[in-house]
């Protein structure tokens, strides 16, 4: 398995994220890909390559422009309020939540982080935007080399993605990486995309994304919205609107969840893939599904992660698989590697 790992990675490096009203050390932390290339490389997995460069016309086939725009300069103008703050992160604390207006840009910087963000857990900091679009280039080199005929790519692209909307960031994702390889997949000819995402959260920004589209299949296994985070969207009734009725399937999965239940419900999300008529794969690739995360709630075992490498290559798709959540540290390599080692 290819591998496109984002060098400029741990340019993107949190310190603290909103928790019960204190501020607690992050947990998306640069680490974790080091882990993931370190256990690729123990492994001799396979080639790991720099991304290629892409314009703004890549990022823009997802990202509203005023958004990119947002992101690009938001650094500088946090610094520009008070150069005291060069020294600590941005987080959002104010947001337009029902009856306010998000047609309007305000100039203040707080009431624009809050129009392009969801929660306080995701720092914006001083290299989040070189590291989110170096990380969005690795997902979009890993889809052009399924485009030129390789059977797998794998996207070692943090931070995050599956979270983050056409025009919001939140869950500690900035690009979403996984939507830009589903999209540029489908500019390259390929006329049906799945998107299946087994990170322990719902990808409600990859949902959002493709929602009222019919050809991109999305099918997300996550813990359940009602008591999981990210809570407001994920629920077991939401199927696509409009043109993509029917091309959105929910899967959401009590506390607790071992692997013979997650896998039973593989089974129903990898045969609706299959009913669809998918020609290539994405695979939103967290990790925290795994019984020893300190922020999520399933039950999976290191063994149990071949198993699921192994049965999502059973489909026999092109897959981009893309790196996602996981935060128990240590394991977190062991994990993502287990599923790319199994699937190919
Ligand atoms: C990509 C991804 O997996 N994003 C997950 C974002 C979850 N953010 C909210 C998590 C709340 C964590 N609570 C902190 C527990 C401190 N012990
Ligand atoms: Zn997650």
């Amino acid at each position: 398995m290819i591998t496109f790992y984002n060098p400029h990675h741990a340019l993107h490096q949190g310190q603290f994220e909103m928790y019960r009203g204190a501020l607690v050390p992050c947990h998306e932390v640069p680490a974790r890909a080091d882990h993931v290339l370190a256990e690729l490389k123990r492994r001799q997995l396979g080639e790991v390559l720099n991304p290629q460069p892409f314009g703004a016309e890549a990022l823009q086939s997802i990202h509203a422009p005023r958004y990119l725009g947002f992101l690009e300069t938001a650094w500088g103008q946090w610094v520009a309020l008070d150069p005291a703050n060069a020294a600590r992160d941005a987080l959002p604390s104010v947001w337009p939540t029902r009856s306010f207006r998000t047609d309007m840009e305000p100039d203040n910087f707080a009431a624009r982080m809050g129009l392009y963000s969801f929660d306080a857990g995701t720092p914006l900091t001083s290299g989040t935007w070189v590291a989110a679009r170096a990380g969005a280039e690795c997902a979009l080199s890993a889809a052009q080399h399924v485009v030129e005929g390789g059977r797998s790519a794998f996207a070692l692209s943090r931070p995050p993605g599956h979270h983050a909307g056409a025009d919001f960031f939140g869950g500690y994702c900035f690009l979403n990486n996984a939507a830009l390889a589903a999209q540029h997949l489908r500019n390259s000819g390929v006329e049906r995309v799945a998107v299946l995402d087994v990170d322990y959260h719902h990808g409600n920004g990859t949902q959002a994304i493709f929602y009222d589209r019919p050809d991109v299949f999305f099918a997300s296994l996550h813990g359940d919205p009602c008591t999981e985070y990210p809570f407001f969207l994920g629920y077991a009734d939401e199927t696509g609107q409009g043109a993509g009725l029917g091309a959105n399937l929910n899967l959401p999965m009590p506390r607790g969840t071992d692997y013979a239940q997650w896998a039973a419900a593989l089974e129903v999300a990898l045969a609706a893939i299959g009913r669809f008529g998918a020609q290539a794969l994405v695979v939103s690739l967290g990790v925290d599904t795994f019984a020893q995360d300190p922020i999520s709630g399933f039950a999976l075992q290191s063994e149990d992660y071949l198993r699921m490498g192994e049965r999502i290559a059973k489909l026999g798709l092109p897959t981009v698989l893309v790196f996602e959540g996981g935060y128990a540290v240590d394991a977190v390599g062991v994990n993502a590697v287990n599923v790319l080692q199994a699937f190919a």
